[in-house]
């Protein structure tokens, strides 16, 4: 493709999707329910009430979906496995018809020769693990790696590239603290207690995942840029409240093997009570990894701000005093998030210079906007704007690279429009475009742009 700078030789091009966003098929063959039926079920959560229940309908369309990616040229597809189509239960007996679809869904896609890349937990946490704790207890961290096990030893040989945890920070702060995500819990220390447990379940799971010999293991982080509003010392601390929030209550531990410096400063009491800590946890999470995810969507600019709840017991985590604002003299996606591609490459290099050797190569495991797409009247959807976001965000992902950032693959999200969590299906991420009403699927513009973009790089 003229003008576009090329891609190291190896480069993985791929698209990324998740269980609970495409599947549907929620109470087809044996799946259990999980944290995400029951918080899109219950009224007033989800915009126009919309639920996963029948979504893109994957479960039964997934060969036109394979078919889709072997027309675009990937490499690889990135999708997630739905633990409660698994172990309905989280934990006990193993439903053989949920392993059996992603089984039949690998096969497909080795058939079209395209790579499967699996992620164990993007977030539908089966409700009855939820129902003792969830998160907040350790359990939960025991049972996913029990999960892992099974999934492994079934799917291990087959699938190459595996994500233990998909954006914990959504998991924890999302869903046990400001309650925008299942299970919908606005708590404090809990949600904290989730960050850890999270963390444990990662090490658990690359444990099972090694023991049961897979090629690559890595987890996903949806690290953020922080800027500050302003270059006064009160917003500079906000920016270090709300890095250790986002970035390095998971990067410290999981790349250095020791907690943040700076979590005592940005959570307070709400950390320095907590007791779920353990001997040996650091080690576990600590493990070598084969890669980093990262998903990459925007900047973040932080102001300080004051405490919303002056009574620290019902103060929950992300109440430390930083607030969000806009940033100026940029174009905004339909999510109203910055479009700013240079702190992709910023945020890049920073890692790299962080973290120097302990970085392990990086894939970008999401990376894509929704847009106000509009259907033309020949029924294409020329999404001009999304063309843009993913091209400069290419061009800034190949300037990290230059800088001597080891980034190693990019998938795109989503191969699908999909169900955007509390956004229901008013947000449309998919470079394929889903009518919901017939499930016909329209490859936009942006899909045309990307397949021969791929193409290009072969030559
Ligand atoms: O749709 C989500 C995905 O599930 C996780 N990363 C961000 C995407 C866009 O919000």
């Amino acid at each position: 493709m003229s003008g576009f700078p090329g891609f190291p030789s190896g480069f993985v091009f791929g698209a990324a999707t998740a269980s609970y966003q495409i599947e549907g098929a929620a109470r087809e063959d044996g799946r259990g329910p999980s944290i995400w039926d029951t918080y899109s079920h219950t009224p007033g959560l989800v915009v126009n009430g919309d639920t996963g229940d029948v979504a893109c309908d994957h479960y039964h369309r997934y060969p036109e979906d394979v078919a889709l990616l072997r027309e675009l040229g990937v490499d690889s597809y990135r999708f997630s496995l739905a633990w409660p189509r698994i172990v309905p239960e989280g934990s006990g007996p193993v439903n053989p018809k949920g392993l059996d679809f992603y089984s039949r869904l690998v096969d497909e896609l080795l058939e079209a020769g395209i790579e499967p890349a699996a992620t164990l937990y993007h977030w539908d946490l089966p409700q009855a693990l939820e129902d003792r704790g969830g998160w907040r207890v350790r359990e939960t961290a025991e049972r996913f790696a029990e999960y892992t096990a099974v999934v492994a030893e079934h799917l291990g040989d087959r699938v190459p590239r595996w994500i233990t945890l998909n954006e914990p920070w959504c998991s924890a702060f999302l869903g046990y603290s400001i309650g925008r995500h299942a299970p919908g819990a606005k708590e404090g220390t809990p949600a904290l207690a989730a960050v850890h447990h999270l963390l444990v379940g990662h090490g658990l799971a690359v444990q099972a995942l090694r023991a049961a010999g897979v090629r690559e293991v890595g987890i996903t982080l949806n690290l953020d840029r922080n800027l500050p509003a302003t270059d006064s010392a009160a917003d500079l601390a906000a920016v270090v409240r709300a890095d250790t929030q986002h970035n390095l209550v998971w990067t410290v531990p999981i790349l250095a093997g020791r907690y943040a410096d700076t979590e005592e400063d940005t959570f307070g009491e709400l950390i320095t009570a907590a007791d779920f800590r353990r001997d040996g946890d650091l080690e576990l999470i600590s493990q070598p990894l084969d890669f980093l995810g990262i998903n990459y969507y925007r900047p973040i600019v932080v102001a300080d701000a004051p405490l919303r709840e002056a009574d620290p017991a019902k103060r929950v985590a992300t109440d430390n005093r930083y607030a969000e604002v806009r940033m100026p003299d940029v174009r905004e996606t339909a999510m109203g998030w910055a479009v700013a591609p240079d702190t992709f490459t910023d945020l890049l290099v920073a890692l790299k210079q962080q973290y120097g050797d302990a970085l392990p190569p990086i894939h970008i495991t999401e990376n894509g906007s929704a847009e106000h797409d509009t259907v033309s009247e020949d029924g294409a959807v020329h999404d001009t704007d999304r063309v843009d976001y993913l091209r400069d965000h290419l061009t800034a992902l190949r300037a990290a690279i230059d800088a001597g950032v080891d980034v190693q693959g990019y998938y795109v999200w989503s191969l699908l429009d999909n169900f955007e969590w509390a956004f229901g299906y008013d947000k449309r991420f998919g470079i394929v475009r889903v009518d919901y009403d017939t499930q016909v699927r329209t490859p936009k513009d942006s899909y045309h742009w990307y397949r021969q973009l791929i193409a290009a790089q072969r030559g």
